[in-house]
């Protein structure tokens, strides 16, 4: 596990599954933009959840990419869920910055709801087929430079799901805080 502290906001990297973080008050969904239950990420939240959670959706869709939305947990450990629409590589452009929005817009929306801890997943590193370095580089920056701007959250963690990602995930934390280093 690697912690950087910056401010009162720590930022946590773990391997594990983000439908299984009790311990935030949100979780992140990687989404679609109807905000129906899909695959990967979307899959593991929905079902764990339960169909409630569907149904609260419904009336939040479409979302756009970029954009985040804020739903009760229902049988998830959490308080809530904040459902982000990511890029589809190659497809949705400017796709940095559309997934930068992502990790900004989830982290406000959460801060504005009083929240102290939130959990992400790597966002459209599945399915939507970012390549995992630039998008942990991506990850990292935003939430590094967001962090300033916070009043109630003080613990961001991302969950990868493989070993090899969350390593990915540590040498972009490394690069940012040494960007010096060839
Ligand atoms: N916990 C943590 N990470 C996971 C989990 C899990 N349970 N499952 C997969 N990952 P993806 P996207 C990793 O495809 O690319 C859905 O069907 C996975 O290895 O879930 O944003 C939606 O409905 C990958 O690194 O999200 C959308 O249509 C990362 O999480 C679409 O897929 C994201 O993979 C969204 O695609």
């Amino acid at each position: 596990m690697e912690n950087k502290t910056t401010g009162n906001t720590r930022l946590e990297l773990i391997r594990g599954d983000i439908a299984h973080q009790p311990d935030t008050d949100a979780v992140v969904n990687a989404a679609n933009a109807q905000l129906r239950t899909g695959g990967g990420v979307a899959g593991a939240i929905h079902r764990a959840a339960g169909p409630g959670l569907e149904k609260e959706c419904r009336p939040l869709a479409p979302i756009k990419p970029g954009q985040a939305v804020i739903t009760g947990a229902h049988k998830l450990p959490n308080k809530h869920v904040i459902h982000c629409l990511g890029p589809v590589y190659g497809r949705d452009k400017p796709e940095d910055q559309l997934l930068a929005d992502c990790y900004r817009n989830a982290i406000r929306l959460a801060d504005k709801h009083g929240l102290q801890s939130i959990a992400f997943p790597a966002i459209s590193t599945g399915i939507f087929g970012f390549p995992i370095k630039e998008a942990a580089g991506i990850a990292i920056e935003t939430i590094m430079n967001t962090i300033p701007e916070l009043k109630n959250v003080r613990l961001i963690r991302l969950v990868l799901f493989a070993e090899k990602d969350l390593e990915i995930f540590r040498e972009a934390q490394e690069r940012f805080s040494k960007p010096d280093t060839p």
